[in-house]
């Protein structure tokens, strides 16, 4: 599994989070523990696999800029998080 970063600008409160988080999820069915942040501007996600510029299209075309995403391997919770 990979955890996906993705650095948006244009989000301004709840609502827009909220499309950000239905964007990803209609695009990356598999998508788990989706979230974002207009505090932060960014949004992440756990999949499978991420096609980035499926990613930075589905993001432009709801109408937010896509600045950059990020993916790095994410480990389920198993033995390691009882020392976190
Ligand atoms: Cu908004």
């Amino acid at each position: 599994m990979l955890k996906t970063t993705v650095k948006i600008d244009g989000m301004m409160c709840g609502m827009c989070e909220a499309h950000i988080k239905d964007v990803i999820r209609k695009t990356f069915p598999d998508a788990k523990k989706v979230s974002a942040s207009h505090a932060k501007g960014e949004a992440s996600f756990v999949s499978e696999k991420v096609d980035e510029a499926l990613l930075k299209t589905a993001i432009t075309d709801t109408g937010y800029t896509f600045v950059s995403a990020d993916s790095a391997p994410y480990e389920k919770k198993g033995l390691f998080g009882l020392f976190k």
